[in-house]
């Protein structure tokens, strides 16, 4: 059985989530703590970040790594293609998924954290009293401690992270105005690197990913909600539809208390 060494809310993670549920790929899922849990994943893998497939005596590190592995190793439901031009595109935009949307998607999500109380307390789990979340709404960063990491984004960066990824939004939706994914019928790790990536700039529709309700089908503001890109979370959200399995219970909070979520 295939072991997946993840963060729940790790976008990098969600992809490599989607193509193993693609190609209809059983698998077990090792929540990794973040800090402590790392060392267990360097002396698995060599270095300490994750996702880190294991098959077998076989360790692989890295999303893109993985993408390639599994389709070479197991080459039903193919998401690379064979045609050379089509191949180039499809790394190509795996490539601008993984070192542009997915890293402006994260400084644009907590730039909003910061900016829209309502957004953080989407966070909580829906039983959650007023009273706190108006507190969690009042202290930022305080209670929400997953945001840590966020220290250092000034307004500046976020502003132009915001900017990018408009363009890439628009980008987006000009590619599938006349086609059902990203490079034409049939969906390729372009389609999943770009839905896994965008996790931050709108959280799947449904529990999918297994967070705290609240937060389900909510987004940055200014991107999540602009009707122009309706087309591209539209598609994304067909493609969980179809291929995205909900498998609550493996990893991640489950919303059943105060909520510690590490991105990145
Ligand atoms: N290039 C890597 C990036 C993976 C990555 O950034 N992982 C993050 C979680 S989303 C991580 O492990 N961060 C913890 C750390 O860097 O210590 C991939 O595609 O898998």
């Amino acid at each position: 059985m295939l072991e997946l060494y993840q963060f729940e809310a790790s976008a990098y993670s969600e992809k490599v989530r989607l193509i193993l549920d693609y190609k209809q790929l059983p698998y077990t899922v090792v929540e990794v703590t973040p800090g402590v849990g790392q060392f267990d994943v360097f002396r698995l893998s060599g270095q300490r970040q994750v996702p880190v497939l294991k098959d077998g005596e076989t360790v692989v590190p890295d999303s893109t790594a993985i993408a390639r592995y599994v389709d070479e190793t197991y080459p039903d439901r193919p998401i690379l293609p064979t045609d050379p031009k089509q191949r180039g595109l499809c790394l190509a935009l795996e490539d601008w998924a993984d070192e542009s949307i997915g890293i402006h998607g994260r400084k644009a999500m907590i730039g909003a954290f910061n900016q829209h109380p309502n957004f953080r307390t989407g966070l909580l789990p829906a039983n959650t009293p007023d009273l706190v979340k108006n507190l969690v709404g009042a202290v930022p960063g305080d209670i929400l401690s997953f945001l840590g990491t966020g220290v250092g984004f000034g307004p500046e960066s976020v502003k132009e992270s915001t900017r990018i990824l408009k363009q890439a939004l628009e980008a987006l939706c000009l590619m599938l105005q006349n086609s059902l994914y990203l490079l034409g019928d049939h969906p390729t790790l372009a389609d999943f690197a770009v839905a896994g990536l965008s996790m931050y700039v709108k959280f799947p529709a449904r529990r999918y990913v297994n967070l705290p309700e609240g937060i389900c089908d909510k987004g940055v503001p200014g991107l999540a909600d602009d009707a122009d890109y309706a087309p591209f979370f539209e598609w994304r959200d067909r493609l969980y539809a179809d291929y995205r399995q909900v498998r609550l219970g493996n990893g991640g909070s489950g919303g059943s208390g105060p909520t510690s979520i590490a991105i990145d």
